[in-house]
This record gives structure tokens, C-alpha cells and sequence, in this order.
């Protein structure tokens, strides 16, 4: 795409619908407010089997992590471990003859299945719910991970397989579907969306990222929803609080109607306060539901209390 050639998110998003001020002026975790007690015990009449799901993909796998490109993939060090109480190395002593295991990760807060904070992505100058942008600058003041970790997300998940509902192992580069292929999906599932349901995507292309290594970032453009002004409401009107898939950015990356890079983020996130997981591993759950055709779930996820944080790892758990 010619950047030059693209037009501002102000121009793109002009008429769109924002929820700032809706929770208040000091919101800072947005369509999460949706996800009541109510909410919660709507989840739980979806536990009929107590088979449990963990969403993360392995920090550290061997064979690579995905990750947006820029970012680089987690870094874990041993720091203590036997070889360190060999003669003449430095493993500390005490008393009684105590040995341990110590290691630490350098990681990306957004390098592998992650939340992000409502702050991470803006345009013009304001993030979530109005705040300056400037806000952001040295760790986010506004719209961190932190209260959305301090408040936990659980509510009804529902998964919508769009690979195996268009017959495919895993969906293209730059494969694009909407809220109505969403519904459609749904609909051949044998489920309905409901509002304040957590959409749960599963479109199988981090696939490739093992299948083709370097390759993978060749002309990047991941598959996904494709902004539309009638998606942005439609998200609007079913009050989704948090929108999940197994892709890096949950949306095709450029917009292939006007060029721009991730305008849904700057829609959803910035705009109505829908918090994005990303990188999540669907795989198992996907399995399981085409076997006994249960596609929603109790959804509950624990984003890890991280000061300023602008997202944060996580291992979601989904339980039929
Ligand atoms: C960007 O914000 C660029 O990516 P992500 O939402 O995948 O972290």
C-alpha cells in the first residue's frame, strides 16, 4: 500500500460511534463493564461437561513464537541452577545444603497470547474513553492492563470456527470475513450470538507461521474482520466486550478498502472500549466443539496485574 495514498483514521472513523464517557470519565476498561454477575452466570449454564480448555500458546516454544513484526520473540534466562553449585561456582550457600532453580523472561507484554490494555492503540491524539495520548508516555497512566487484570474477565464464550466453517485448515493471508459471516458461522453451528458474548475466532493462520518461517513476514497481511461501518455498530448494538482470536491482531492487518493498518483496533479498542486477545491457541477447543457440537463455553481469562502495563500474557480458560 502507498502510505501516502491513505487516508487519516479521523477521516476513516469521522461518523463512528465511540463509547467514551459512557462508564464515567474515569473508565479505563471499558465494554468490560458488560460483563456483569449476570454475565458470569450466564457463563456457567454453559459448563455441561467440566472439560477444560487453557487458550495460551507456549511462551518459548522451540519451535518460535509469532509475533508482531518489530517485536521479538521471549527471551528466558537461567540464572540458578546446579551447575552453579559445581566446584568453584558462585550458587549461594545455605544452610542445610538448599539448591534452587532460577530464570527470568524478556518478553513482550503483546508477544505472545496476550490482553491488550485499552490504552495500547490510539489515533489523533486521545486514547480509550478520551484520555491524552501523552498519557502514555513512559508507561500508561490511563487504560493499563492493571484494571482489567484487577477485574478478570468471565462471561458466556462462544466459539466461531470460521476455518472449518469455510472447509479450510486454516484461513489465508488476508482473508477477510464480517459480522455477517460471523453470524452465519454461528448459525451452521447450531448457536446464536448473544449480546455481551466473548467472541472467540478461530481462523488456524499462525499455522503458517511454523510452516514457513521466514517466509511468514513476507508481505505480512494477516486474515481477519474487515472494518466496516456497519461492524463497528453491529459490535455497538450486541455490546461485545472483548473479542478474541488466534491471530497476532485480530484484524486483516491493512484495510483492503482504504490501506490503513489496523482500523478496527482504532474502532473497537480506542473507540468502544473492546478489549482484544490476541495469539490465543484454539486448536483443542475447536476440536472438541466440532466433535460434540457445543461451541459455547464459560470464557474466563486473568491478565497478570502489571503496573502501567500496556497488555499483558495470559492463559484464558474455556470450560464446556
Ligand atoms: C499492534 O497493536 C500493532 O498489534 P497488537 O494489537 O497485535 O498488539
Amino acid at each position: 500500500t502507498n502510505a501516502q495514498n491513505v487516508p487519516s483514521m479521523d477521516e476513516i472513523l469521522k461518523d463512528a460511534p465511540t463509547n467514551w464517557g459512557k462508564w464515567g470519565p474515569e473508565d479505563e476498561v471499558g465494554a468490560l463493564n458488560y460483563l456483569t454477575a449476570q454475565e458470569v452466570m450466564r457463563g456457567v449454564r454453559h459448563i455441561t461437561q467440566g472439560e477444560v480448555f487453557t487458550l495460551q500458546r507456549l511462551i518459548g516454544d522451540p519451535k518460535g513464537d509469532p509475533v508482531w513484526p518489530g517485536r521479538t520473540p521471549a527471551v528466558r534466562t537461567m540464572i540458578l541452577d546446579e551447575a552453579h553449585w559445581d566446584e568453584g561456582g558462585d550458587g549461594p550457600a545455605f544452610p542445610g545444603g538448599l539448591h534452587y532453580a532460577d530464570d527470568k523472561i524478556e518478553a513482550f507484554l503483546q508477544g505472545s497470547t496476550q490482553y491488550d490494555a485499552l490504552g495500547h492503540v490510539w489515533y489523533g491524539g486521545k486514547i480509550w474513553n478520551g484520555y491524552d495520548a501523552r498519557t502514555t508516555v513512559d508507561g500508561l497512566d490511563k487504560a493499563s492492563v492493571e484494571p482489567i487484570a484487577q477485574r478478570g474477565i468471565v462471561g458466556r464464550g462462544i466459539l466461531l470456527d470460521i476455518a472449518r466453517w469455510r472447509d479450510k485448515e486454516a484461513l489465508d493471508a488476508a482473508e477477510t470475513f464480517t459480522h455477517e459471516d460471523l453470524m452465519a458461522c454461528a448459525k451452521d453451528q447450531g448457536v446464536e450470538i448473544e449480546k455481551h458474548d466473548v467472541l472467540v475466532i478461530r481462523t488456524n493462520f499462525l499455522k503458517k507461521f511454523h510452516e514457513q518461517g521466514e517466509k511468514f513476514y513476507e508481505n505480512f497481511c494477516e486474515p481477519g474482520l474487515v472494518y466496516s461501518p456497519e461492524l463497528v455498530q453491529w459490535f455497538q448494538d450486541m455490546e461485545i466486550p472483548n473479542l478474541v482470536t488466534d491471530t497476532i491482531a485480530n484484524e486483516i492487518t491493512y484495510d483492503p478498502n482504504n490501506g490503513a493498518a489496523l482500523p478496527l483496533h482504532c474502532a473497537l479498542m480506542r473507540n468502544l472500549g473492546v478489549t482484544l486477545t490476541e495469539i490465543a491457541d484454539l486448536e483443542k477447543l475447536a476440536e472438541h466443539s466440532a466433535g460434540d457440537k457445543q461451541y459455547t463455553f464459560l470464557y474466563a481469562a486473568a491478565p497478570l496485574k502489571i503496573h502501567q502495563g500496556t497488555g499483558s500474557p495470559v492463559n484464558p480458560i474455556a470450560i464446556k
